[in-house]
């Protein structure tokens, strides 16, 4: 995908050193949109191997409205434990050994690490079989699962912006509010991390439905290239259930940053010559995108460079 690694390439030319709450330091743009037509394939990275089970799966516990954690470890999808970690080891009730700014110490002190991994493992062996401890120490608040499926309006009614979305595209194609926001300052407070992406917003042109995300905040090298595939995912739901074609994917970023222990990463990944984008296969037997599983999905032709690792800051 020439436009990521455009990006990349801009963001390593323009970015300035800015410091980050996680404490990493980062180079950082201020605003950046990039165009990708679904029609020429699944925007799913070449250039180095993205995880795409952990994509659908994380975009599917997103689309049943659920915020807890357990749905993913039951998915075996770690991308969201650190911060249900950090959650629990800030609270009361966590009694263990002192895990202050974990993200950080377990990147510089491997006798650390081996404590953290451990308390880690513990914590999500509880998140699976304990149910009071799953409720009160697997959630992660009013993350995008509760926004999009059960926004609470000012008029105390409950709001299910998907489905507004799916029965608006159906009635009325050319409405100009086809839009889901996430960002709710009421509920800034009750959040683990407030939204990245934070809000959406789809268009229908001769029979295609595209769409547009906008980011406040970007890590390029892990969280974007899983942002493009999940919007793109579900713009394919979307599509499917209203019976339309894909159009366009438009990202919006404001925040754009690479995190200083990632670009030796970036590096790597932009010496590699991108492959042809793999197609993706929806199970025509699927009805509501609300009922979709990992077994409905068939990604074809995928045949990327080898994976990359790189430290997530916290
Ligand atoms: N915080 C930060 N610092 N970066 C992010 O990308 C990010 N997210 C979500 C919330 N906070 C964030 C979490 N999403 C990975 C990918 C997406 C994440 C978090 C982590 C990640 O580590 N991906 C690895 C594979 C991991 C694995 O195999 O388990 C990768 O190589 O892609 C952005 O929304």
């Amino acid at each position: 995908m020439k436009q990521y690694l455009e990006l990349c390439n801009y963001v390593l030319e323009h970015g300035v050193r800015k410091e980050d709450r996680t404490g990493t330091g980062t180079i950082s743009v201020f605003g950046y949109q990039m165009r990708m037509n679904l029609q020429d394939g699944f925007p799913l990275l070449t250039t180095k191997r993205v995880p795409f089970r952990l994509v659908a799966t994380e975009l599917i516990w997103f689309l049943k409205g659920d915020t807890n954690l357990r749905y993913l470890l039951e998915q075996n999808n770690h991308i969201w434990d650190e911060w249900g970690f950090q959650k629990w080891v800030e609270s009361k009730e966590y009694t263990g050994p002192d895990m202050t700014n974990f993200g950080l110490r377990s990147q510089e002190d491997p006798e650390f690490e081996q404590l953290y991994k451990q308390q880690l493992a513990i914590y999500q062996q509880r998140v699976l079989e304990d149910d009071r401890f799953a409720e009160q120490f697997g959630d992660l608040g009013n993350v995008y699962g509760k926004q999009w499926r059960s926004w609470e309006g000012a008029d105390g009614q409950v709001y299910d912006q998907i489905q507004y979305i799916i029965d608006e595209i159906k009635r009325n194609p050319d409405s100009r509010r086809l839009l889901c926001n996430a960002w709710s300052a009421s509920e800034l407070k009750n959040q683990q991390l407030p939204p990245c992406h934070y809000a959406f917003q789809f268009y229908v042109h001769d029979g295609k439905l595209s769409c547009m995300f906008q980011m406040r905040s970007n890590d390029v090298f892990l969280g974007l290239p899983f942002n493009i595939a999940s919007y793109a995912l579900l713009t394919h739901l979307i599509a499917h259930e209203c019976n339309l074609e894909v159009g366009e994917l438009i990202y919006t970023g404001a925040d754009v940053h690479i995190y200083s222990n990632h670009i030796e990463q970036v590096q790597t990944m932009l010496e590699r010559e991108p492959r042809a984008l793999p197609t993706l296969k929806l199970n025509p037997e699927l009805k509501s995108i609300f009922d979709v599983e990992w077994d409905d999905l068939e990604l074809i032709g995928y045949d990327p460079h080898p994976p990359i690792k790189a430290h997530v800051a916290v």
